[in-house]
């Protein structure tokens, strides 16, 4: 089957392990085509966390999301989707470590929010998320840069 897009993101509390966080990227055969570093605000992250508004962890959800830097990546790779969210393990670290030892919110993340990393869990919210991680074409069409990265 064809090849698939997902919005994967280093959360501030894994900032340190970046290196092999990315490793393992590779490792599991994506490609990255798209990397950035950004601190949220916390309007954006309002947005980009919007279905959990009103739930009791959000609050602290936002308030850690925006505490320093993400780095966003646009992975692809066949079921880019799923394969990221298998490698990242169950949402809640403890149970990542007891469940998937293996997997980067076992190794990398503290809590049930510090949780290492993000990824989308399906084509539509790929498609919001990278829209608001990487922005939209009208600002600085995407042809105006090179974007071909052949390794990985
Ligand atoms: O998609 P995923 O990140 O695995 O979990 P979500 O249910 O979408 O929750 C988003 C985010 O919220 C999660 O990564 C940590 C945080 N969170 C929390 O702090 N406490 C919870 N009980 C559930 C989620
Ligand atoms: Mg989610």
């Amino acid at each position: 089957s064809s090849s698939e897009k997902t919005f994967a993101m280093i959360k501030p509390d894994a900032y340190l392990n970046i290196g092999k966080i990315i490793s393992m990227i590779f490792q599991a055969g994506f490609k990255i085509n798209k990397m950035k570093m950004s601190r949220f605000t916390e309007d954006t992250a309002g947005i980009f966390y919007g279905e959990h508004k009103g739930k009791h962890f959000y609050p602290t959800l936002v308030d850690f999301v925006t505490s320093d830097v993400c780095v966003g990546l646009e992975l692809v790779r066949e079921n880019a989707i799923l394969a990221w969210r298998e490698l990242l393990g169950p949402t809640n670290t403890q149970r990542a470590k007891e469940e998937a030892p293996e997997s980067i919110r076992a190794q990398f993340g503290s809590d049930g929010t510090r949780n290492a990393c993000h990824g989308s869990d399906s084509p539509a919210s790929a498609e919001r998320e990278l829209g608001i991680f990487f922005g939209s074409d009208s600002v600085m069409p995407s042809t105006s840069l090179q974007n071909n990265c052949t390794c990985g």
